[in-house]
């Protein structure tokens, strides 16, 4: 049988499970991924297991969130994440050292591989034919502890590429048309498998853009086949040996399939504030621009940068604007130094930053109020930017930088000749110094873990009640990201290591005062929209309200990892049997789930409840192990009873490998 490139690595690594679209897996995992914003609280939760070391093959910790150091709370992060890392056999990269998926692509993704991280964008390794999936920190903790990653079988997209993008139009204009055919709810429990003439066209650095972004569409990943580019690129990269051709296998079916015809593209750009809110560059040609924003999580790649340097050159940035510009890696600022990129970029007055997230995710350089800022970022929620009443679009790097030239958001066509590129150095400053090997076994039992006073206990949900009687704490539009749960900015971001703090700002663009309230209605419920829970993985945004005692939330529909965090935390997630009862939930209805406990156990999927008194019904759409968890009030609490179940056999027994243990399992 032809299997499609997904299907294949997928079919590689079972451990568990029959491959069909819809049913749980368990997958083997290669490879794991943490950054600072997301590590600190899967490394406490981490300690929880009772592991030694960790049981994946290689394990990294980045650290390029959060590296403004504003006080003691970063550095005090950064300190206890190198020595977690050290002690536990996870490989530390330094902040400064550049952006997690950039540095992943350079110096670990491998085709053929799994990669789980704890960042929803931990897709951009799709760009070297890696199955690579966004997670939540519990569940990366969860199989560095040494168990596979159990998933729902996506259903696979296969996007034919043909042709050759045109002067101009670039990678991102590739999955901004995605975008704006699908929208952000467009990709929900799918896979995109890139294949076709058009895909050698692409090189990796495009290859990332577009998997990276592939987040935007509720996607579970992004894949590109592993061939001649992916090759180069590897031995650029001083890893040949990492290299194997992959691909899908001739005649492969797809269970849907778009075209995209790359010379008949125009450039795109995504409006205030949606990533999926795309129109032609023309339609909005002629905006003031305030700022304009390259690089940082997405196109900060070499060629991103050099395009825009091009543009620049013996040029100035607009007198009414100030432009940013980040390169992804250490390595890439080392190639724009040597290749005069980096000099066309200041002499043209560019702000040239560190190689971090910064301001994609509110760290710096926010925005005057209301000002338009254009940036070549992946997402644009209201407030994320740190200003909360911005105006960001989302753009390709010929376009921000047109924009930055004219101050008003301008077609790159309109600048005439296309200009000449400098060429990529052909061999990158390889150099991982600054990517700190762990301490060797027999000396990681005396690494002591300095702890700030900021890094507080992740709360756990209490076992699942026989009834829930709870009250409405708010209901909520369509499309709440998890920024709504738990802000971006330096402020909030500053709090990831302490979740009662962080609990202050729930949902503080509705209501300042919402902590507060929802702890005096405690136990609680949530009402929400469509997509519930969109964009990061931040656990978060599910740990927060726990800690304000939210116990539920009932949504039309949940974006995927948010939904899965909500379980690990031991918060239910239900959805409406008839949608329009959510036209009839307010804040401080009474909600009773009687006998939830008794429907968990008896695999119910229709459970009843009332809601201000009126019986209505709602989903309860879980696999066996998810209901296990939900019983056990979380997977930390089902890990332990598991433990003590064991105790006798074998007192210190981690967390080992195998399905989730639990009553429902
Ligand atoms: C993002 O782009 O939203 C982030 C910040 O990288 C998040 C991770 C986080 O919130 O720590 C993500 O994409 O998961």
């Amino acid at each position: 049988m032809a299997d499609n490139l997904v299907t294949k690595i997928f079919k590689d690594h079972m451990e568990g499970g029959t491959y069909e679209p819809g049913e749980e897996v368990s997958l083997r995992i290669d490879q794991t991924l943490l950054q600072d914003a997301t590590g600190t609280m899967a490394s406490l939760q981490f300690e929880r297991m009772g592991v030694d070391r960790v049981q994946v093959p290689l394990a990294v910790q980045y650290v390029d969130h959060n590296i403004i150091q504003l006080d003691h709370k970063n550095p005090d992060d950064h300190i206890f994440l190198q020595a977690f890392a050290s002690k536990y056999g996870v490989y530390f990269s330094k902040p400064g050292n550049g952006i997690c998926h950039y540095l992943h692509v350079e110096r670990f993704a491998k085709p053929g591989a799994t990669l789980i991280g704890a960042d929803s964008h931990t897709t951009t390794s799709g760009a070297l034919g890696s199955i690579a999936i966004g997670a939540g920190g519990l569940d990366v903790a969860l199989v560095m502890a040494g168990r596979p990653f159990d998933i729902a079988v996506p259903k696979v997209v296969g996007v034919e590429l043909t042709g050759k993008l045109q002067d101009w139009v670039t990678p991102k204009d590739v999955i901004l048309e995605l975008l704006r055919r699908r929208g952000v709810r467009g990709g929900a429990g799918y896979v995109f498998e890139f294949h076709g003439s058009g895909v050698e066209n692409l090189d990796v650095t495009a290859r990332i853009t577009i998997c990276n972004m592939i987040a935007e569409l509720g996607a579970t990943t992004g894949i590109f086949p592993s061939d001649e580019r992916t090759r180069q690129w590897l031995e650029e990269q001083q890893r040949p040996d990492d290299f194997t051709e992959l691909g899908a296998d001739e005649g492969a079916e797809y269970d849907e399939h778009e075209q995209i015809d790359l010379s008949e593209l125009e450039p795109l750009i995504a409006k205030p504030h949606s990533p999926g809110n795309v129109v032609p560059v023309s339609e909005v040609a002629g905006t003031k621009a305030s700022q304009a924003c390259l690089g940082s999580s997405v196109n900060s790649g070499f060629e991103d940068l050099a395009v825009a340097a091009a543009v620049l050159r013996n040029e100035s940035v607009s007198e009414g604007l100030v432009m940013t510009v980040t390169p992804g890696s250490r390595q890439i600022l080392d190639s724009i130094a040597q290749t005069g990129v980096y000099s066309d970029l200041v002499g043209a007055g560019a702000r040239m930053l560190e190689p971090a997230c910064g301001p994609c995710v509110g760290m710096g350089q926010a925005p005057p109020s209301d000002a338009v800022s254009v940036r070549t970022f992946n997402r644009n929620f209201p407030g994320r930017s740190g200003t909360q009443t911005d105006q960001v679009y989302l753009t390709s790097p010929t376009t921000a930088a047109a924009t930055a030239l004219k101050g008003v958001i301008t077609d790159p066509r309109e600048l005439g000749d296309y200009p000449d590129l400098p060429e990529s150095p052909a061999n990158p400053a390889v150099d991982d110094r600054q990517i700190l090997a762990p301490a060797p076994e027999d000396e990681a039992g005396g690494i002591e873990i300095p702890r700030g006073p900021n890094i507080k206990p992740p709360p756990e949900a209490p076992e699942l009640d026989d009834n829930l009687d709870l009250t409405v704490t708010i209901v909520v539009e369509d499309d709440i990201s998890t920024g709504d749960l738990a802000p971006d900015g330096v402020e909030v971001m500053s709090f990831r290591s302490n979740v009662p703090e962080i609990a202050k700002f729930t949902f503080r663009r509705f209501d300042p005062e919402y902590h507060e309230k929802a702890q005096e209605m405690a136990p609680g419920a949530i009402v929400g929209g469509e997509n519930y829970g969109q964009g990061s993985s931040r656990e978060h945004a599910a740990l927060a309200p726990l800690h304000l005692g939210i116990r539920a939330v009932i949504a039309k529909s949940f974006a995927r990892i948010h939904r899965r965090n909500l379980v690990s935390q031991g918060i239910l997630p239900l959805s409406f049997n008839d949608p329009e009862d959510y036209d009839r939930c307010e804040e401080g209805q009474e909600l009773e789930l009687p006998e939830i406990r008794k429907h968990l156990e008896n695999g119910d999927t229709e459970i009843p409840a009332k809601l201000g008194g009126e019986e209505i019904t709602l989903l309860a759409e879980y696999s066996q192990r998810e209901r296990g968890i939900l019983l056990s009030g979380g997977v930390l609490r089902q890990i332990r009873k598991g433990n003590e179940a064991d105790a006798p056999a074998s007192k210190t027994e981690p967390a080992s490998t195998g399905q989730d243990q639990g009553a429902g399992s």
